[in-house]
């Protein structure tokens, strides 16, 4: 008899588990379920040759596509800034018309709710 309650018991964990997991699966991640993703704004002006000041931004605490989209608002934001973020590298490449103190890109990302923990300087290579 105990074992017939333990085996029930198993099931149910197991059947939690398995439910859990398809919410995960469908609701995406962070509360952002419903198909609520982040909209990007897109930049209009997209010819690097307008962007002489480039910068890498290393950021911390993207973990999904909507992540990527707030980065890139938050920076896009800013006038003659046009950035582009990356999941799988945790960074954001942003393009500048004129230099921008790196204080406020960095604040810019922090406002969106993360952090830039390393940022590298690119010479424009043309
Ligand atoms: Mo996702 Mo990012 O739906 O903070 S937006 S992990």
């Amino acid at each position: 008899m105990a074992t017939v309650i333990i085996c029930i018991l198993i099931l149910l964990i197991a059947i939690f588990g398995i439910k859990s997991y398809c919410k995960k699966l469908s609701s995406g991640c962070c509360g952002a379920s419903g198909g609520k993703s982040v909209k990007k704004n897109k930049v209009k002006d997209r010819d690097p040759s307008h962007y002489p000041v480039k910068q890498i931004l290393y950021i911390d605490g993207m973990t999904c596509g909507n992540c990527v989209n707030r980065v890139e608002n938050a920076l896009n934001e800013l006038e003659g800034v046009w950035a582009t973020a990356d999941l799988m590298e945790g960074k954001a490449v942003v393009r500048m018309k004129q230099d921008i103190p790196l204080e406020e890109l960095k604040q810019a990302v922090k406002s969106a709710g993360y952090l830039v923990y390393k940022s590298v300087v690119e010479k424009n290579s043309q």
